[in-house]
């Protein structure tokens, strides 16, 4: 059994998208452990993203996540990681594959409508970023 953070970003919340990533989800016996809405700050958002500060586009990401709500998920599963990112489809949606998350609902590189962890490092440490160990349930 593995875990893994999934977001529905700003821009999935705001057009309406929830519900249809939690179905995929559910369709896809990934069990959603935990589960909450919440406004990052700019700060919050640098933390979750540090590893990419060096990266161009660091500034309108972590502006771009702090601009609206968010649902955060651990999703638990056998090979929950890979089997999250296969049905959230490439970074860039151009480059997804037919059926996935991103290919059906993205707009922009940026705005990609999802979020998962991609190795059991990150998962641990995005999965403590957002949830302590009593709101995941067993
Ligand atoms: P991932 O979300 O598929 O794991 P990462 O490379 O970890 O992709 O990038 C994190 C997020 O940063 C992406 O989901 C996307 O929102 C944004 N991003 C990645 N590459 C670019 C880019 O080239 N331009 C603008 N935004 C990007
Ligand atoms: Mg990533």
């Amino acid at each position: 059994m593995q875990t893994t953070l999934s977001i529905v970003k700003p821009d999935g919340v705001s057009r309406g998208l929830i519900g249809e990533v939690v179905k995929r989800l559910e369709d896809n016996d990934l069990r959603i452990a935990a589960m909450k809405m919440i406004h990052m700050t700019r700060t919050q958002a640098e933390g979750f993203y540090a590893v990419h500060r060096e990266r161009p586009f660091f500034g309108s990401l972590t502006e771009f996540m702090s601009s609206g709500p968010c649902v955060v998920m651990v999703l638990e599963g056998e090979d929950a990681i890979a089997r999250y990112r296969t049905l959230m489809g490439a970074t860039n949606y151009k480059e997804a594959d037919p059926g996935t998350i991103r290919a059906d609902f993205a707009t922009d590189i940026e705005k990609n409508v999802v979020h998962g962890s991609d190795a059991p490092e990150t998962a641990a440490f995005e999965i403590g970023y957002f949830f302590n160990r009593f709101e995941i349930v067993g």
